[in-house]
């Protein structure tokens, strides 16, 4: 049978590499079936900075799984929202994640291992150690990618130790001489915005959240140009406002967050975005920013607070 190993809608450098990784590994640990790697869209120039530069094919973009008759395992999310479109759930063999649970249903069983760590890419190292399998040097360079994506190379508040020493641990298979200059690397790609237009720059790494009887969009923008994103704010503002009617959002945010600087800005574009952050986050909106202050991280920083207000 065939198997799809795929992440989220809107693919992130992690999503993207844990799935590539995890092929090599169920491929050798299941001779039976065949599993694929697959990305659920256009890969962003951050992923595809480190294709490129390890010399790795790149995974089948699969932006809709209507058609895909095999079974599936699922990376980086749990939340409906975010899920391939037309995916069966039913189909779901195994789920990995390091995020908070969202609401996603099966109706069979499923394999489901959630930890909370700072990649999908580190789940998918301590596997490889637990079926005592090493990964070989690319993959190994991938997964470092993913950590180091992820985790904004360990500087992110969702790292963990266990980031840390896998990442080292992965280095010396993957022999990565300067481990810095590859992050700066990754993050000059991530923040190269020049061919994109406006409306994938607020969707390159967006999600939406199902809070109880609200629906939140929250884009992130992790640069280390904050100002060549901030430049277009009015621009970011209609588009916001297009996205929110479209998707029929009770709210919608984008956060540019500066990299090295380890702040974010809030781009807000209506009254009741404005009311719900300023009551979340603190802060007064100026000119349509809210200065986050040192508040980087989605997962850990923004969705928990803004979910616990809204509930
Ligand atoms: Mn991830």
């Amino acid at each position: 049978m065939e198997i799809l190993i795929i992440g989220h809608k809107n693919p992130d450098t992690d999503s993207v590499v844990a799935a590539l990784a995890y092929t090599q590994l169920k491929n050798q640990l299941d001779r039976e079936n065949n599993y694929k790697a697959a990305a659920c869209g256009t890969l962003n120039n951050e992923t595809k900075f480190v294709l490129d530069y390890f010399k790795i094919t790149p995974p089948l973009i699969i932006e809709d799984l209507s058609n895909w008759t095999g079974k599936i395992i699922l990376l980086d999310h749990t939340e409906i929202s975010q899920s391939p479109k037309g995916l069966n759930t039913d189909e779901i063999i195994e789920i990995l994640d390091h995020h908070r649970l969202g609401g996603l249903q099966t109706a069979n069983q499923v394999f489901a291992r959630i930890e909370p760590l700072g990649a999908t890419s580190t789940i998918v190292a301590k596997i490889f150690k637990e079926k005592e399998i090493l990964p070989d040097q690319k993959t190994a360079q991938l997964l470092i990618a993913g950590i180091i994506s992820d985790t904004l190379f360990l500087q992110g508040p969702t790292t963990t130790e266990e980031d840390k020493n896998t990442l080292e641990k992965l280095n010396q298979i993957a022999q990565i001489d300067n481990l810095e200059d590859l992050a700066n690397k990754m993050f000059e790609a991530k923040s190269d915005l020049s061919n994109i237009p406006i409306s994938e720059v607020l969707t390159k790494d967006y999600k939406e959240f199902d809070f109880g009887t609200k629906k939140v969009g929250i884009g992130v923008c992790e640069t280390i140009k904050p100002e060549s994103v901030l430049k277009f704010k009015k621009e970011l503002i209609e588009e916001l406002k297009r996205l929110k009617e479209k998707d029929s959002l009770d709210l919608i945010y984008f956060m540019v967050t500066d990299i090295l600087n380890k702040r974010s800005q809030m781009i807000i574009s209506g009254e009741e975005e404005q009311i719900v952050a300023e009551k979340v986050f603190g802060g007064e909106t100026q000119d349509g920013l809210l200065d986050m202050g040192g508040i980087i991280s989605r997962k850990k920083e923004v969705v928990p607070p803004l979910e616990k207000f809204l509930k």
